[in-house]
Protein backbone atom coordinates (compact mmCIF):
# COMPACT_ATOMS: atom_id res chain seq x y z
CA UNK A 1 0.00 0.00 0.00
CA UNK A 2 1.40 3.18 -1.19
CA UNK A 3 0.41 5.96 1.46
CA UNK A 4 2.47 8.42 3.46
CA UNK A 5 1.73 9.82 7.19
CA UNK A 6 1.44 13.08 5.50
CA UNK A 7 -0.77 12.13 2.57
CA UNK A 8 -2.91 10.12 5.46
CA UNK A 9 -3.18 13.19 7.31
CA UNK A 10 -4.56 15.14 4.12
CA UNK A 11 -6.97 12.70 3.68
CA UNK A 12 -8.44 12.85 7.05
CA UNK A 13 -8.82 16.21 7.01
CA UNK A 14 -10.30 16.41 3.51
CA UNK A 15 -12.79 13.89 5.26
CA UNK A 16 -13.63 15.85 8.38
CA UNK A 17 -13.91 18.76 6.48
CA UNK A 18 -16.93 16.93 4.30
CA UNK A 19 -18.78 15.54 7.09
CA UNK A 20 -18.77 18.91 8.85
CA UNK A 21 -19.64 20.65 5.50
CA UNK A 22 -22.54 17.94 5.36
CA UNK A 23 -23.85 18.34 8.73
CA UNK A 24 -23.93 22.42 8.11
CA UNK A 25 -25.84 21.72 5.06
CA UNK A 26 -28.15 19.24 6.69
CA UNK A 27 -28.96 21.84 9.48
CA UNK A 28 -29.33 24.46 7.16
CA UNK A 29 -31.75 22.21 4.84
CA UNK A 30 -34.01 21.55 7.72
CA UNK A 31 -34.25 24.99 9.00
CA UNK A 32 -35.35 25.49 5.16
CA UNK A 33 -32.53 28.09 4.54
CA UNK A 34 -31.15 25.74 1.81
CA UNK A 35 -34.45 25.49 -0.90
CA UNK A 36 -34.90 22.80 -3.55
CA UNK A 37 -32.75 19.45 -3.55
CA UNK A 38 -30.17 18.97 -0.98
CA UNK A 39 -28.27 15.77 -1.68
CA UNK A 40 -25.92 14.49 1.20
CA UNK A 41 -22.88 12.80 0.83
CA UNK A 42 -22.00 12.15 4.52
CA UNK A 43 -20.92 8.40 5.13
CA UNK A 44 -19.19 8.61 1.63
CA UNK A 45 -16.31 10.61 2.41
CA UNK A 46 -14.14 7.71 2.13
CA UNK A 47 -15.11 7.27 -1.54
CA UNK A 48 -14.76 10.48 -3.10
CA UNK A 49 -11.26 11.42 -1.13
CA UNK A 50 -9.64 7.72 -2.04
CA UNK A 51 -10.67 8.33 -5.94
CA UNK A 52 -9.34 12.21 -5.47
CA UNK A 53 -5.78 10.97 -3.96
CA UNK A 54 -5.57 8.45 -6.76
CA UNK A 55 -6.18 10.49 -9.92
CA UNK A 56 -3.93 12.92 -11.19
CA UNK A 57 -5.00 16.29 -12.26
CA UNK A 58 -5.56 16.10 -15.25
CA UNK A 59 -8.14 12.97 -14.85
CA UNK A 60 -11.87 13.48 -15.39
CA UNK A 61 -14.58 13.20 -13.28
CA UNK A 62 -18.47 13.17 -13.39
CA UNK A 63 -20.51 11.85 -10.94
CA UNK A 64 -24.49 11.93 -9.90
CA UNK A 65 -26.41 14.86 -8.22
CA UNK A 66 -24.67 13.60 -4.36
CA UNK A 67 -21.70 15.54 -5.84
CA UNK A 68 -20.70 18.53 -2.80
CA UNK A 69 -18.18 16.19 -1.52
CA UNK A 70 -16.69 15.01 -5.03
CA UNK A 71 -16.54 18.97 -5.82
CA UNK A 72 -14.94 19.91 -2.31
CA UNK A 73 -11.97 17.05 -3.14
CA UNK A 74 -12.16 17.92 -6.84
CA UNK A 75 -10.24 21.26 -5.73
CA UNK A 76 -13.45 22.75 -4.45
CA UNK A 77 -13.97 24.94 -1.11
CA UNK A 78 -16.32 24.96 1.53
CA UNK A 79 -17.69 28.73 0.56
CA UNK A 80 -18.04 27.77 -2.95
CA UNK A 81 -19.78 24.26 -2.14
CA UNK A 82 -22.36 25.72 0.50
CA UNK A 83 -22.50 29.28 -1.62
CA UNK A 84 -24.21 27.15 -4.23
CA UNK A 85 -26.52 25.96 -1.92
CA UNK A 86 -27.62 29.30 -0.90
CA UNK A 87 -27.68 30.52 -4.39
CA UNK A 88 -24.78 33.01 -4.46
CA UNK A 89 -23.04 34.14 -7.56
CA UNK A 90 -19.77 33.31 -5.99
CA UNK A 91 -20.94 29.49 -5.75
CA UNK A 92 -19.82 26.57 -7.88
CA UNK A 93 -22.04 27.21 -10.68
CA UNK A 94 -22.85 30.82 -9.70
CA UNK A 95 -25.50 30.06 -7.81
CA UNK A 96 -27.77 28.39 -10.29
CA UNK A 97 -26.78 24.90 -10.44
CA UNK A 98 -27.56 24.32 -6.70
CA UNK A 99 -26.99 20.73 -4.84
CA UNK A 100 -27.31 18.85 -7.72
CA UNK A 101 -25.46 20.61 -10.32
CA UNK A 102 -21.46 21.82 -9.69
CA UNK A 103 -18.80 21.66 -11.76
CA UNK A 104 -15.33 22.41 -12.40
CA UNK A 105 -13.91 22.04 -15.77
CA UNK A 106 -10.65 23.68 -14.47
CA UNK A 107 -9.96 21.08 -12.16
CA UNK A 108 -11.35 18.32 -14.79
CA UNK A 109 -14.86 17.75 -12.92
CA UNK A 110 -17.89 17.36 -14.43
CA UNK A 111 -20.89 17.66 -12.54
CA UNK A 112 -23.18 16.72 -10.80
CA UNK A 113 -25.78 15.19 -13.02
CA UNK A 114 -30.09 15.75 -11.97
CA UNK A 115 -31.19 12.57 -14.19
CA UNK A 116 -29.78 9.18 -12.84
CA UNK A 117 -27.17 7.80 -14.36
CA UNK A 118 -26.81 10.83 -16.79
CA UNK A 119 -23.54 10.85 -15.44
CA UNK A 120 -22.19 8.01 -16.73
CA UNK A 121 -22.28 8.63 -20.51
CA UNK A 122 -20.65 11.51 -20.05
CA UNK A 123 -17.78 9.77 -18.44
CA UNK A 124 -17.83 7.75 -21.59
CA UNK A 125 -16.98 11.20 -23.36
CA UNK A 126 -14.34 12.33 -21.24
CA UNK A 127 -12.42 8.78 -21.23
CA UNK A 128 -13.14 9.10 -25.56
CA UNK A 129 -12.01 12.27 -25.14
CA UNK A 130 -9.11 11.64 -23.14
CA UNK A 131 -8.05 8.98 -25.41
CA UNK A 132 -7.79 10.61 -28.73
CA UNK A 133 -6.20 13.44 -27.02
CA UNK A 134 -3.25 10.74 -25.77
CA UNK A 135 -0.08 11.78 -27.21
CA UNK A 136 1.26 8.69 -28.12
CA UNK A 137 4.04 7.25 -25.86
CA UNK A 138 2.93 9.01 -22.97
CA UNK A 139 0.47 8.63 -20.21
CA UNK A 140 -2.99 8.40 -21.02
CA UNK A 141 -5.52 10.51 -18.61
CA UNK A 142 -8.47 8.09 -17.00
CA UNK A 143 -12.29 8.89 -16.46
CA UNK A 144 -14.49 8.32 -13.62
CA UNK A 145 -17.80 8.33 -13.60
CA UNK A 146 -19.38 7.04 -10.24
CA UNK A 147 -22.88 6.25 -9.70
CA UNK A 148 -25.56 4.83 -7.33
CA UNK A 149 -26.77 1.28 -7.00
CA UNK A 150 -30.30 2.71 -8.30
CA UNK A 151 -28.96 3.78 -11.58
CA UNK A 152 -27.25 0.60 -12.28
CA UNK A 153 -30.41 -0.59 -14.52
CA UNK A 154 -30.45 2.68 -16.84
CA UNK A 155 -30.25 1.97 -20.50
CA UNK A 156 -27.94 4.61 -20.67
CA UNK A 157 -25.12 2.93 -18.44
CA UNK A 158 -25.66 -0.87 -20.62
CA UNK A 159 -25.11 1.48 -23.95
CA UNK A 160 -21.73 3.23 -22.54
CA UNK A 161 -20.40 0.32 -21.17
CA UNK A 162 -21.30 -1.03 -24.36
CA UNK A 163 -19.25 1.25 -26.42
CA UNK A 164 -16.92 2.06 -23.86
CA UNK A 165 -15.91 -1.65 -24.25
CA UNK A 166 -15.92 -0.88 -27.97
CA UNK A 167 -13.84 1.29 -27.40
CA UNK A 168 -11.99 -0.08 -24.56
CA UNK A 169 -12.38 2.67 -21.97
CA UNK A 170 -14.19 0.99 -19.47
CA UNK A 171 -13.26 2.56 -15.11
CA UNK A 172 -16.40 2.44 -13.00
CA UNK A 173 -17.52 2.46 -9.35
CA UNK A 174 -19.86 1.14 -7.49
CA UNK A 175 -21.65 1.19 -4.48
CA UNK A 176 -24.56 -0.56 -2.60
CA UNK A 177 -26.61 1.83 -0.49
CA UNK A 178 -29.75 3.26 -3.12
CA UNK A 179 -31.67 6.11 -1.94
CA UNK A 180 -34.92 4.57 -2.62
CA UNK A 181 -35.33 1.91 -4.96
CA UNK A 182 -35.79 -1.41 -4.08
CA UNK A 183 -33.28 -3.37 -5.35
CA UNK A 184 -34.51 -6.87 -5.14
CA UNK A 185 -37.57 -5.71 -7.14
CA UNK A 186 -36.39 -3.68 -9.78
CA UNK A 187 -32.95 -5.00 -10.62
CA UNK A 188 -31.91 -8.46 -12.35
CA UNK A 189 -28.83 -8.63 -10.74
CA UNK A 190 -26.49 -6.87 -7.54
CA UNK A 191 -23.64 -8.28 -8.84
CA UNK A 192 -22.61 -6.08 -11.71
CA UNK A 193 -19.12 -6.42 -11.35
CA UNK A 194 -19.65 -9.54 -12.94
CA UNK A 195 -20.69 -8.12 -16.12
CA UNK A 196 -19.51 -5.08 -16.83
CA UNK A 197 -15.88 -4.76 -16.39
CA UNK A 198 -15.40 -3.36 -13.02
CA UNK A 199 -12.64 -2.71 -10.56
CA UNK A 200 -14.49 -4.33 -7.34
CA UNK A 201 -13.24 -2.34 -4.29
CA UNK A 202 -14.95 -1.96 -0.81
CA UNK A 203 -16.35 1.47 -0.85
CA UNK A 204 -16.13 2.96 2.51
CA UNK A 205 -12.37 1.70 3.27
CA UNK A 206 -10.44 5.05 2.30
CA UNK A 207 -7.37 2.80 1.22
CA UNK A 208 -8.77 -0.16 -0.13
CA UNK A 209 -10.57 2.88 -2.77
CA UNK A 210 -7.24 4.22 -3.35
CA UNK A 211 -5.16 1.89 -4.23
CA UNK A 212 -7.28 -0.71 -6.90
CA UNK A 213 -7.94 2.95 -8.78
CA UNK A 214 -4.29 3.86 -8.54
CA UNK A 215 -3.66 0.58 -9.95
CA UNK A 216 -6.15 0.87 -12.32
CA UNK A 217 -4.80 4.26 -13.81
CA UNK A 218 -1.52 3.16 -14.09
CA UNK A 219 -2.42 -0.38 -15.85
C1 LIG B 1 -33.90 9.15 -14.93
C2 LIG B 1 -34.36 9.43 -13.52
N1 LIG B 1 -35.28 8.62 -12.94
C3 LIG B 1 -35.69 8.86 -11.68
C4 LIG B 1 -35.19 9.92 -10.95
C5 LIG B 1 -35.65 10.15 -9.51
N2 LIG B 1 -34.62 9.74 -8.56
C6 LIG B 1 -33.83 10.64 -7.95
S1 LIG B 1 -32.73 9.94 -6.92
C7 LIG B 1 -33.22 8.39 -7.29
C8 LIG B 1 -32.54 7.19 -6.64
C9 LIG B 1 -31.19 6.88 -7.24
O1 LIG B 1 -30.45 5.96 -6.46
P1 LIG B 1 -28.87 5.87 -6.56
O2 LIG B 1 -28.46 6.02 -7.99
O3 LIG B 1 -28.42 4.63 -5.87
O4 LIG B 1 -28.33 7.15 -5.83
P2 LIG B 1 -28.39 7.57 -4.29
O5 LIG B 1 -29.41 8.67 -4.20
O6 LIG B 1 -28.75 6.37 -3.48
O7 LIG B 1 -27.04 8.10 -4.01
C10 LIG B 1 -34.29 8.43 -8.18
C11 LIG B 1 -34.99 7.24 -8.68
C12 LIG B 1 -34.23 10.75 -11.61
N3 LIG B 1 -33.68 11.81 -10.98
N4 LIG B 1 -33.81 10.48 -12.87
Amino acid sequence: MECSKDEMIEMFELMYTMRRMEITCDNEYKARNIRGFCHLYDGQEAVATGIQYALDQGDSWATSYRCHCVALARGGTVSKVVGELFGAIDGYSKGKGGSMHMYNKKENFYGGAGIVGAQVPLGAGTAFANKYKAKPGEPMNVAIACYGDGAANQGQIWESANMCNLWKLVRCSKRRRSQDWNKREQNHSQSYFTILPLLYTIAHDLLHRKQPLRYGNLD
